[in-house]
C-alpha cells in the first residue's frame, strides 16, 4: 500500500474492480472503516488524500469531501465512517460485527454517543491548545470512566463480547491517538494505569487485534504528525517509503 497523500491536479488511479478506500492515513474516522474492512477480510484498495489540496475526485464520493469514503462499484460512493460500517456490515456479514441483540446494538450506539465529547476533548487538546479549559479534561476522563464501566460491567475482553467488534473498531482510533497526548505536553491527559488498569487491559488487547495491529501507529509518530499539523503544515506523506525507494542516482554525464 502506498502511503503517498495524493493532492490537487493528481490523476484518479484506475478503478481497481474491488472496494475502494479513500483516506488519510492519520485520520481517525478512515481507521474505523479500515479496521472493518480489514477484520472482514474483504479485498479492498486505499486511497490516501490529501485534505489541505483535495483533488476534485473525491467530491464525485464524498460531497464535503471529508475521508473515509468507500467507492463501492465504479464511480458509486458512500461516505461517513459510521454508514460505511453498517454497509460492510450487512453486506458482507461474516464474521458478523455486531450483537444480534438489538437492545446491545441501542447500547452501543448509545455508547459511541457518549464517548464523543471525550473525542471531541481530545481534538481540542491536541490541536486547538490555546482553547484548552479544564473543562476538556473533564469531558476526556467522563469518556475513559464511561469505558472502563461499561468493560466492567460487560466483563469481556472487548467492548463486543470475546470477539472485537464495530464498537470496538468505532472507538479504538481515539484511544490510538490518546495516548499521544502526553507526548505534545498534555501530561493532565495521560491514561493512568492504575486508575485505569481495566481499560490499560483493554488497549493492550486492542493493539493485538490482527485488524489493529496491521494499521496501528505508535503515539510518537501520531504525536509527529500532530505537531505538524498544529504548525499548519501537516506532513501527510511522512510515512511514505516510495519516494525513497524509487529514486535512482542519475547518470553523470560523460
Ligand atoms: N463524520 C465523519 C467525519 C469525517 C472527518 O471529519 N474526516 C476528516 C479527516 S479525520 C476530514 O475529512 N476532514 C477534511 C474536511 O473536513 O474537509 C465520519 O465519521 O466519516
Amino acid at each position: 500500500m502506498s502511503e503517498k497523500h495524493l493532492q490537487t491536479g493528481d490523476a484518479l488511479p484506475p478503478y481497481p474492480g474491488k472496494l475502494r478506500l479513500f483516506a488519510m492515513r492519520f485520520c481517525p474516522y478512515a481507521e474505523r472503516s479500515v479496521l472493518v474492512l480489514n477484520a472482514k477480510n474483504i479485498p479492498y484498495e486505499t486511497v490516501f488524500i490529501n485534505l489541505d489540496h483535495k483533488p476534485d475526485w473525491i467530491f464525485y464520493y464524498s460531497p464535503k469531501g471529508t475521508v473515509p469514503a468507500l467507492e463501492y462499484e465504479a464511480g458509486k460512493g458512500i461516505f461517513d465512517s459510521n454508514i460505511i460500517n453498517f454497509y460492510l456490515d450487512e453486506k458482507y456479514p461474516e464474521p458478523p460485527l455486531q450483537s444480534a441483540d438489538p437492545l446491545r446494538r441501542a447500547q452501543d450506539k448509545m455508547l459511541v454517543e457518549n464517548f464523543s465529547g471525550a473525542q471531541a476533548a481530545y481534538y481540542t487538546a491536541a490541536f486547538n491548545s490555546q482553547a484548552l479549559q479544564s473543562s476538556h479534561l473533564e469531558t476526556y476522563q467522563k469518556g475513559l470512566d464511561l469505558l472502563q464501566k461499561e468493560l466492567e460491567t460487560r466483563g469481556t475482553t472487548y467492548l463486543n463480547g470475546n470477539e472485537p467488534g464495530l464498537i470496538d473498531y468505532t472507538i479504538w482510533p481515539f484511544l490510538e491517538r490518546f495516548q499521544a497526548l502526553p507526548l505534545l505536553g498534555k501530561t493532565d491527559f495521560a491514561i493512568d494505569k492504575s486508575k485505569y488498569a481495566v481499560l490499560v487491559t483493554y488497549i493492550e488487547a486492542m493493539k493485538n487485534v490482527p485488524a489493529v495491529k496491521s494499521y496501528y501507529l505508535p503515539p510518537e509518530t501520531h504525536a509527529k504528525f500532530t505537531e505538524s499539523r498544529s504548525k499548519g503544515d501537516p506532513d501527510y506523506n511522512m510515512l511514505d517509503t516510495s519516494a525513497v525507494c524509487c529514486m535512482r542516482p542519475r547518470k553523470k554525464k560523460e
